[in-house]
């Protein structure tokens, strides 16, 4: 049996093929794309240099046969190089076969990749390199990049955050934005800018505690990383919310049930009453994560004036982000507020904690509110689930 498809191209074409092959050499098939002499797998890629060429076959010891079995491989154009793996393939061992536009080698058996190229130098694309990442000029990590002929592909952890942060990617010699992608923690970041030199991120980047990073360029023929570094900048840590000493809710606190919220977005909170154990009102609100899912609540001021921001939390976690708003926008200070572990979900006695978000000594500015209703948003972000119970609006002492 020969295996025969897709047609022969000088485009790039895709062309797949995981075939058992019996052993044939049957030749003069003029849209055979390979033949071997023995059964296996086997994948063709056409690039436009080259085709690339995988193969699994069997040991030969089980099968009594040659040390080498024979394959051919038809091009667009007659063979001037190759690879195995990554040793050159000596041009006597390229064998062409004008009649049939096809090249014919002995292969060792085992799994390899080949590459067989008409046109160009021969080259393959790197085995690895390494990108720097920095925060703030101090190397934070490394990625490890690996390269395929199609591009490259950079992954590591990186000690950063959690924070805000700006970020870029230095570049080497002219890319395509379009053509390169960064995920921080399994949030793709973009679109990028080029910008003398680099690549900037559109907006100011949450950051959580060590994010994965994975940088892919797509690129064909990289021989070297595009990326020298990616760079970390101007980095804001979060603002830590502080613990009220004995929960105690302030003289004058207006009270807003967690449970009572008027709007929300993104993935459903859960309230059930009796859910928590000691909940104000009776309820709290549940499964509050950190996908970008929101709460809204309508606080009553009451005469013009500074306003603190307290709330009753639960986190069964190491602690929880999220972003506050008053009335659409986010005070400066709020942009990423960082709430501790409680110790549990509030199921238990000493689980739920009263803290307070703005006006202590290190804490975000008081709000300053005008008489009348305002909206405040709560939204979750860096993956964390946060219980609530209730939000406090306390004047500014
Ligand atoms: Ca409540």
């Amino acid at each position: 049996m020969t295996v025969c498809m897709m047609s022969r191209g000088h485009v790039v074409i895709a062309a797949l093929l995981a075939a058992m092959l019996a052993a044939s050499a049957a030749a003069g098939h003029g849209a055979t794309l390979l033949s071997s002499s023995v059964p296996g797998a086997f994948g063709v890629r056409y690039l436009p240099d080259r085709a690339v060429v995988t193969y699994t076959v069997g040991d030969p010891r089980e099968r009594a046969v040659a040390a080498r079995f024979r394959l051919r491989v038809l091009l667009p154009e007659p063979v001037r190089w190759g690879f195995l793996d990554r040793e050159p393939i000596a041009d006597d061992s390229l064998n062409w076969l004008t009649e049939d536009g096809q090249v014919m080698l002995a292969l060792p058996f085992g799994s390899h990749r080949l590459h067989l190229g008409w046109a160009g130098e021969p080259s393959l694309p790197p085995e690895r390199a390494v990108v720097p990442v920095l925060a703030d000029g101090r190397e934070v990590g490394r990625l490890v990049a690996r390269f395929t002929i199609d591009g490259m592909e950079a992954t590591g952890e990186v000690t950063v955050g959690p924070g805000i942060a700006a970020l870029r990617l230095d570049t080497v010699g002219a890319i395509d934005a379009d053509a390169v992608s960064l995920a921080a923690a399994g949030e793709t970041v973009g679109p990028w800018t080029p910008r003398d030199g680099a690549l900037v991120a559109p907006e100011r980047l949450l950051i959580g505690e060590n994010p994965a990073l994975a940088l892919n360029v797509h690129a064909y023929g990289l021989s070297a990383s595009p990326i020298a570094r990616v760079v970390f900048e101007d980095i804001t840590a979060p603002a830590n919310v502080q613990r009220v000493p004995g929960d105690q809710v302030p003289d004058e606190a207006l009270l807003a049930e967690a449970e009572a919220f008027v709007d929300a977005g993104g993935t459903p909170v859960q309230i059930e009453p009796g859910s928590h154990h000691d909940a104000h009102g009776g309820s709290c609100v549940y499964s509050f994560i950190g996908d970008g899912s929101w709460l809204e609540w309508d606080l009553d001021a009451p005469a013009d004036g500074s306003y603190d921001l307290y709330a009753r939390v639960s986190c069964g976690d190491t602690g929880a982000f999220r972003v506050v708003a008053v009335d659409g926008e986010v005070p400066e200070g709020l942009e990423l507020v960082a709430f501790p572990g409680t110790g549990g979900w509030g199921h238990a006695e000493g689980e739920w904690w009263l803290v307070r978000l703005t006006g202590a000594e290190g804490s975000p500015a008081p709000l300053e509110l005008t008489a009348g209703t305002h909206r405040l948003r709560v939204t979750g972000v860096l993956r964390k689930h946060l219980n609530f119970d209730f939000v406090l609006l306390v004047p500014h002492e």
